[in-house]
């Protein structure tokens, strides 16, 4: 009855887990967050060494859990208890046990080292693109040292270059992850860490800080855009230019273009001839991003006057203040923030 009962227990829960393992499956194999889309040769190390480790995990699963089933339910005197057989030890045995455990050990700990020293050389290879990315709470900064620009929470790098990255942080410590392009890595103030990677094939992808850093910290994300090497050098030559805005043509844009240097926004933020802010991110092209406050938003003008309203109802604990402006005002910073392009 007793064996009934526990094998009955051992089917709904195994049933519940298959359950749960199909819903969570589609996010975890096709979401925009999967580490099994390969999108570069970092994430394609990372893929391999998961493969060769999680084999070892099976065997070593199968290995234990056999014995122990069929001990538990099969070789368990059922009635009463049984005079068993004593076993003192066996040296052969317990040398085996000892000595598989640490040379499979051994095996995994050995292409691990080598691909976390492999993924973060300490100087950039020749012909790389190199990146700073700097986290903030909660949004990332990304400066192209090459090019002098800098861009908030959108990343652009070409297909098939190499990409340097050095992580820096400008508070506490964050984790930097874009799955589909390889593994994370911390973002440690005082302290540059480094990935590098070659994308491999032109898309968005997403990314997520994986280090718990404060009240917003699910709110800290980012999307990284791989170009082709075309439209990457125009993105840069677009970027590296003066905002295109219609400020002096239409009149709203004018109207938004004096709120946003008669409100605080100027000693915050950089738009490129206007105003050289430095603590918020640089807005001198936010009218071209697909994303905004720290890509938790996509970028349309009702949810430009909602971050602008109020901050605090969109990333709890965000540093940027509700500027107290009426509905017109914010009708015209919308309308020439978004006219920044
Ligand atoms: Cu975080």
């Amino acid at each position: 009855m007793k064996l009934k009962a526990s094998l009955g227990c051992l089917r709904s829960a195994i049933l519940a887990g298959l359950s749960a393992a199909c819903l969570a499956g589609c996010e975890v194999f096709n979401g925009p967050l999967s580490t099994f889309i390969i999108r570069s040769d970092f994430a394609r190390d990372s893929y391999r060494l998961f493969r060769y480790t999680f084999i070892w995990d099976c065997i070593i699963l199968l290995t234990v859990l056999v014995p122990m089933v069929l001990a538990l339910f099969w070789l368990t005197p059922r009635t009463g208890p049984q005079e068993q057989e004593h076993v003192e030890g066996t040296s052969w045995l317990e040398a085996a046990w000892t000595i598989t455990p640490a040379l499979i050990l051994i095996s995994m700990a050995i292409p691990t080292i080598r691909l976390t020293f492999q993924n973060q050389p300490p100087t950039p290879p020749p012909g790389a693109l190199r990146v700073r990315v700097i986290g903030h709470q909660w949004w990332w900064e990304f400066q192209y040292p090459e090019y002098h620009l800098t861009t908030p929470d959108e990343l652009h790098i070409p297909a098939g270059r190499t990409v340097y990255f050095d992580l820096e942080s400008a508070d506490v410590i964050h984790g930097f992850w874009a799955p589909q392009l390889g593994g994370k890595r911390d973002a440690i103030p005082g302290h540059v860490n480094h990935i590098v990677l070659t994308p491999e094939k032109p898309g968005e992808y997403y990314g997520e800080c994986t280090q718990y850093c404060g009240l917003s910290h699910a709110n800290m994300r980012f999307r990284v855009y791989v170009d082709t090497p075309e439209n990457f050098a125009a993105w840069v030559k677009q970027q590296q230019s003066a905002p295109a805005t219609a400020a002096g043509n239409d009149p709203k844009v004018e109207a938004g273009a004096a709120v946003f240097a008669a409100a605080p926004c100027v000693t915050c933020h950089t738009i490129e001839g206007v105003s050289k802010g430095y603590i918020g991110p640089n807005l001198s092209h936010i009218g071209s991003h697909q994303t905004l406050a720290g890509s938790i938003l996509s970028n349309t003008p009702e949810n430009m006057a909602k971050w602008i309203r109020n901050p605090e109802e969109v990333k709890p604990g965000a540093q940027m203040p509700a500027l107290g402006l009426d509905p017109v005002q914010i009708d015209y910073l919308v309308a020439y923030l978004e006219s920044l392009k």
